[in-house]
């Protein structure tokens, strides 16, 4: 590696909603594997990450709400920073784009492109909200589609006939702001002509970057080949960074070119005297870990912004993951399809890793990926709980049991040992391979089959046969067994921090962890897990190692000897319970509620639409037409079902010239009670039909709705019978 640190950053979320299981499986999850990784490995890494404030979302948030966007955002920061502490992802600094070092930072990062003539600027009519004093974004605006008379299609596109719309063809355009007719306003802005950086983008990705990810280079490639346009960098809006030039007052920076410098704006907040070295020397490697709809703004946009800058160095890599479905549904906070973070939090207090275990064995590394519960339990309880926990416990339990708790000496080997410690070696190589490239369930699969190695040995062996007839053979047994244990100690220690720690603690042993950048500032620091105090010991690399403690290394890993015989254990705890039949179903059950619900609204919204549309006018008739209609009250005298139909009433009518019978098509909308005695409207000269062997004499006039509902229709007040209309 030809570098000297690593600074490792995840897209910062938008702080309009809460983090879900989606935005862990794309970005926060492989991330923090990767900096658990890297810091075992004793590089220097700064992991920088923070809540993403700014953009028109957050307005309209907090519009419908009633309170003000930094109420917003002041509400999901909370609730973001601390889900992710919660899952044990470690942020050296988790800051937000609202901050004042921020808005400080990108102001003079946009300042300095504006003094380097690196932008143009275009005049343009845009649609203007009077009352709301907004200019509005095509998704604000709504009208009737001009192609199939949807009332209310979007300034982008028309959902009921699919066509692409721009603002201007809607007709009759309303603000879903305020309701009011927009107006059209001129408007400059400034753009990053990205067309200019096309020739250096396409060399620095296509030729450069050959390595990464098939879905980023992928992606990167059709942009490429499809042309690049220049891009505006600032919004009409009054929420965000001020666009610092004259002329620009009632701007700020579109949210998408300030977001990225959050990521610089975040590091020099953490480190105020260091942060250029990270973002300046080419000895630093840069890695945005994002989901599959950033890869453009982090590939293409934020580096010719970088470039543009100079000095600053450019992503290494831009590793991307691809969509996570839940319950095969597209995850969406709109929707409120999700699993939200803080909420598994609650739920599942102490099953952290299990979360973090399955979102990466399921990552959707190549392609959409399903997350299910039923996968969520099966994987727990039969891989992490049947396996990984299974093992350590037996083998901890036996030791407990036969040799006081002490790591017994290995006394009467046998290859069979030996050769469960070789099968061991290649998985750390593999291991290192896999987390390097960004293949993270590769990685878990290599860390999981120490666990079946080690499981499938202690059942082979029976350690607790053996020691009725050979204590010898049984304490080389547990001492392989053990060996084994502190490998998975090591080795899970970033996809399951949790359970690595406590199995550390079972252990009793410590492992350094790498440098921490929360501790303090300047020289990394080094974290000593002190499994006998039960906490996290930091010390300065100079400071010695704790004394008495024994510390794994990532080195260790697959080495034959991690635990020497004599080293006392702790108590034996169970690393993972089991996660029952009732706690699965309640989660499906919350969610097929929030579907059904969901459902309800749409089916009722859909119905309120049809029963809204109005059929076109008939072509025209003569008066003489009309006037040979003989059209007349009438009052319902009996009626009854027409047999084996679901339609047809057969009712008998007083037309006040005569009784008799009418068929009508109504039995959908109206019981034979609902009719009995009820005065309505009929057609009394229509030549008679047939139906169903019934003759039917006129016919009952209805008013038919856009969705098909019939109702009759009857005169505000009782006339008398075969009083005509007309
Ligand atoms: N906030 C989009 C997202 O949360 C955006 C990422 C910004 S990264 C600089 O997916
Ligand atoms: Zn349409």
């Amino acid at each position: 590696m030809s570098h000297k640190r690593t600074l490792v950053t995840c897209a910062l979320p938008y702080a309009n909603g809460p983090v879900h299981i989606g935005h862990l499986a794309g970005a926060y999850i492989p991330g923090d594997i990767y900096v658990r990784y890297l810091r075992m490995r004793g590089e220097d890494v700064v992991f920088i990450c923070g809540s993403d404030e700014h953009g028109v979302p957050i307005t309209i948030k907090a519009r419908k709400e009633g309170v003000t966007p930094q109420d917003v955002v002041d509400r999901y920061h909370k609730v973001m920073k601390d889900a992710f502490t919660g899952l044990g992802i470690n942020f050296d600094i988790y800051s937000r784009t609202s901050s004042a070092v921020h808005a400080q930072n990108a102001s003079e990062f946009f300042r300095k492109l504006y003094d380097q003539a690196d932008f143009i600027t275009q005049e343009s009519e845009q649609l203007y909200d009077e009352e709301a004093k907004m200019f509005l974004t095509d998704r604000l605006i709504e009208g009737t589609c001009p192609k199939c008379g949807n009332p209310h299609a979007y300034g982008d596109q028309c959902e009921n006939c699919g066509c692409t719309l721009s603002p201007e063809e809607l007709l009759d355009p309303k603000s879903k702001l305020s309701g009011s007719t927009p107006v059209k306003k001129k408007t400059k802005h400034w753009y990053l002509p990205l067309d200019r950086y096309e020739p250096w983008l396409r060399d620095w990705i296509l030729e450069q970057h050959k390595e990464w990810k098939t879905n980023v280079y992928g992606q990167c490639k059709s942009w490429l080949d499809s042309g690049l346009q220049p891009r505006a960098v600032t919004r009409d809006l009054d929420w965000g960074v001020p666009v610092p030039v004259e002329g620009a007052e009632g701007k700020v920076l579109y949210v998408w070119f300030d977001a990225p410098i959050g990521y610089i704006s975040n590091t020099k907040e953490l480190l105020p005297e260091s942060w250029e070295k990270w973002w300046k020397d080419p000895e630093t490697r840069l890695v945005h870990f994002i989901g599959k709809d950033n890869i453009v703004f982090h590939c293409i946009v934020f580096p010719s912004m970088l470039k543009a800058y100079g000095d600053y160095i450019l992503p290494d890599n831009v590793p991307s993951n691809e969509f996570l479905n839940l319950e095969g549904d597209k995850i969406s906070t709109s929707r409120n399809w999700a699993v939200w973070v803080h909420e598994y939090e609650q739920e599942f207090p102490g099953c952290e890793d299990v979360l973090r275990y399955v979102l990466t064995a399921n990552a959707p590394e190549t392609k959409d990926n399903d997350f299910t519960w039923k996968d969520f339990q099966s994987r727990n309880n039969s891989e992490l709980l049947a396996i990984f926990g299974n093992f350590v416990n037996r083998a901890v339990v036996l030791t407990h049991k036969y040799f006081g708790g002490k790591v017994p000496a290995n006394l009467k080997p046998e290859p069979i040992d030996a050769e469960t410690l070789a099968a061991v070696r290649p998985c750390r190589e593999a291991l290192e391979k896999d987390v390097e490239t960004f293949h993270f369930r590769e990685a878990l699969k290599e860390a999981m089959n120490i666990a079946r190695i080690g499981n499938k040995y202690i059942s082979d062996m029976e350690p607790w046969k053996v020691a009725k007839t050979d204590l010898d053979r049984t304490a080389s047994i547990l001492y392989t067994c053990l060996q084994l244990c502190a490998d998975l100690a090591i080795a899970f220690e970033p996809f399951t921090p949790f359970s690595a720690q406590k199995l550390r603690d079972i252990l009793r042993v410590g492992v350094n962890a790498g440098c921490d950048h929360r501790v303090g500032e300047g020289a990394p620091t080094v974290n000593w897990y002190k499994a006998d105090e039960g906490r996290a010991v930091h010390t300065r690399p100079s400071s010695p190692a704790p004394t008495g403690d024994l510390v794994l290394t990532w080195d260790m890993l697959g080495a034959s000897e991690l635990l020497p015989a004599g080293h006392q254990l702790g108590e034996a705890v169970l690393l993972f319970r089991k996660i029952e039949d009732a706690e699965v179903e309640a989660q499906i059950a919350k969610l097929e509620a929030i579907k059904k619900a969901r459902q309800e609204a749409e089916a009722a919204r859909a119905a309120a639409e049809a029963a809204k549309k109005v059929e076109p006018q008939k072509p025209e008739v003569t008066f003489d037409q009309f006037g040979a209609m003989d059209i007349r009250t009438a009052t319902v005298l009996a009626a009854e079902r027409v047999p084996k139909t679901d339609k047809l009433l057969k009712l008998t009518i007083d037309t006040g010239i005569d009784q008799r019978t009418i068929v009508s098509g109504i039995a959908e909308y109206y019981s034979p009670e609902d009719m009995l005695g009820k005065q309505i409207c009929i057609l009394a000269n229509l030549a008679p039909r047939t139906i169903r062997g019934i003759e039917s004499k006129g016919m009952i006039l209805m008013a038919k709705q856009g969705d098909g509902k019939m109702r009759f229709i009857t005169p505000q007040e009782v006339v008398t019978n075969g009083a005509q209309i007309g």
